[in-house]
C-alpha cells in the first residue's frame, strides 16, 4: 500500500501541530504506525490522500451512524449553509433539534446545546454542583467524560491508550473533588455514596462504557446506581455522548429503562458537525443562565449547520426498524468475528451493545478497567496494522469502540471478516 503522501503530510504536520494531530489517539502511537491522512469519505468508506480506500469502523468516533455524507444530511447542511453559517442569535433549527431530542429521551424535559461532548459534561457538572450546593463528583475508573480538569482522573480513551493516569496541568485542588471508583462494583459504590463525610453533588457514568473498550454495565449495578443516588439526593448524570441515539432512539436510558437526572449528548446529534448538549429534568435545567444562576454560554452554541445536520440525522434514525436492522447486522458480524478468533485459537473477548463493540485480546470476561487492562495491546497493534493494510480502518487503540453504521454493506462486512481471518491466522 502506497502511503507516501500521508507520510509527507505527517512529517510536515509534526512541525506545526503537537504530535502532528489535533487529538492524541489519532497519532496511532499505541498501534505502532503513522496515521493515514484522510482526503474524503462516502458511505462506509474513507479514502486517504494516497487514494487507498478503507472500510471505516471509526465513523468519526461514533457520529456517523448513517455512514459518511448521507444524502439527507448533506442536503440539510447545504440548505442551512445558504442562509449563513452562524448568527450568535437564536434560530428555528435549535427549536427543531430540541424538540427531537426531548421527544426521544424520556428523562430530558429541557436541553441546552453546546459545541462538544467535553463542554456538555463540564457544564452538566457545574449545573449539578450549582443545583445541590455540593462539590464532589463520583466517576468510574476507565470512563471518559471529555478533557475537563475534573474528569481527568483514571479516565479512559486517550489517557489509557497513551498509558498515563491523569494529566499535568490539572491542579490537585480540583481533582480532590473527584472520586473515581471501579465500574460494576456494587459494594464500593454503596460504601462511597453512603459516606457522609463526602460532599457528593453527582455521579457521572457512561451507561455503557466505551472508552476502556466497550464494557457493559451489570443490570444490578445500574439499578443500584439509580436507587442510591435517588435515596441520597445525588444528581445522576448519564454521559450518553456515545450511547445517545446509538443504542436506541432513546439512548441507553430507554434501552435499559433507567432514567438519569441529567444526560450529556454529542456526536450523533450533530450529524458529524461539532456539537454537544446536556439536558434533563426541568427543575434542574431551570437553574441554567439566564433562567437561573448557573452560568454557561457559547459563541457557536446551537450553530445552524450543526443543528440542521443533527435534525436530519435524527429524522433518519426515527424511521421504523432502523435500530433493529443495524443491531442485527452488528450481532451477526460480531458472532462471525468471534467464531474466527476461536477457529485460529486467538485469545479474544468481544464485548458488544447494539452497533458498538470491542474485541479485546484478553481471556475475559472484561467487566471493568482492571480486566480491560489485561488485554494484549501489542497484539491489538499488530491486528490494527495488518487490518489497515488489508483496507480496514479500525480505532488505533485497543480501548475504543468499533462502530457499525447503516451504510456498512454485506460486502463490507464480508471483506472485513476475510481480512480478519487472514490476520488471525498469523497472530
Ligand atoms: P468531545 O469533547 O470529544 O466531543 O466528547 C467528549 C466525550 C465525552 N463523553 C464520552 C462518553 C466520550 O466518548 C467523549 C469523546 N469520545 C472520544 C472517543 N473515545 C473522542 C475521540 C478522541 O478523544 O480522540
Amino acid at each position: 500500500m502506497n502511503t507516501a503522501k500521508s507520510q509527507a503530510l505527517f512529517a510536515q504536520a509534526q512541525k506545526l501541530i503537537p504530535g502532528g494531530v489535533n487529538s492524541p489517539v489519532r497519532a496511532c502511537k499505541s498501534v505502532g504506525c503513522d496515521p493515514r491522512f484522510i482526503a474524503k469519505a462516502a458511505g462506509s468508506a474513507i479514502y486517504d490522500v494516497d487514494g487507498n480506500k478503507y472500510v471505516d469502523f471509526v465513523c468519526s468516533w461514533g457520529p456517523m451512524i448513517l455512514g459518511h455524507n448521507h444524502p439527507a444530511v448533506v442536503e440539510a447542511i447545504k440548505k442551512a449553509l445558504e442562509n449563513g453559517t452562524s448568527f450568535g442569535a437564536p434560530s428555528p433549527l435549535e427549536v427543531e433539534l430540541a424538540e427531537l431530542v426531548t421527544e426521544a429521551l424520556p428523562s430530558v424535559d429541557m436541553v441546552r446545546f453546546v459545541s462538544s461532548g467535553t463542554e456538555a459534561t463540564m457544564s452538566a457538572l457545574r449545573l449539578a454542583r450549582g443545583y445541590t450546593g455540593k462539590k464532589v463528583v463520583v466517576k468510574f475508573d476507565g470512563c471518559y467524560h471529555g478533557h475537563a480538569d475534573s474528569f481527568l482522573v483514571k479516565a479512559g480513551s486517550g489517557l489509557i491508550t497513551l498509558g498515563i493516569p491523569g494529566s499535568p496541568g490539572v491542579p490537585d485542588d480540583i481533582v480532590k473533588n473527584t472520586i473515581s471508583i471501579p465500574y460494576n462494583n456494587v459494594e464500593v459504590l454503596e460504601k462511597t455514596l453512603r459516606d457522609e463525610s463526602l460532599d457528593i453533588a453527582c455521579v457521572i457514568m457512561e451507561p455503557v462504557a466505551a472508552n476502556m473498550g466497550v464494557v457493559l454495565p451489570k443490570p444490578e449495578f445500574m439499578q443500584k446506581v439509580r436507587a442510591l443516588t435517588k435515596e441520597l439526593g445525588i444528581v445522576l448524570i448519564f454521559d450518553e455522548v456515545i450511547t445517545g441515539f446509538r443504542l436506541s432512539y432513546g439512548g441507553a436510558q430507554a434501552k435499559f429503562g433507567i432514567m438519569p437526572d441529567l444526560t450529556c449528548l454529542g456526536k450523533i446529534i450533530g450529524g458529524g458537525l461539532p456539537v454537544g448538549a446536556y439536558g434533563g429534568k426541568k427543575e434542574i435545567m431551570k437553574q441554567i443562565s439566564p433562567e437561573g444562576p448557573v452560568y454557561q454560554a457559547g459563541t457557536l452554541s446551537g450553530n445552524p449547520l450543526a443543528m440542521a445536520a443533527g435534525a436530519a440525522t435524527l429524522k433518519e434514525l426515527k424511521k421504523p426498524g432502523f435500530y433493529e436492522t443495524l443491531d442485527a447486522k452488528a450481532e451477526k458480524f460480531a458472532q462471525e468475528l468471534t467464531a474466527l478468533a476461536k477457529k485460529y485459537n486467538v485469545q479474544a473477548t468481544l464485548n458488544r451493545e447494539g452497533s458498538v463493540m470491542t474485541p479485546f485480546f484478553a481471556k475475559g470476561p472484561v467487566t471493568d478497567f482492571e480486566s480491560a487492562m489485561t488485554a494484549d495491546t501489542d497484539k491489538y497493534g499488530l491486528y490494527y496494522r495488518e487490518m489497515l493494510n488489508r483496507g480496514v480502518y479500525l480505532a488505533p487503540s485497543q480501548f475504543e469502540g468499533a462502530f457499525i453504521s447503516a451504510a456498512h454493506t454485506e460486502a463490507d462486512l464480508t471483506k472485513t471478516l476475510e481480512a480478519a481471518e487472514s490476520v488471525f491466522s498469523i497472530l
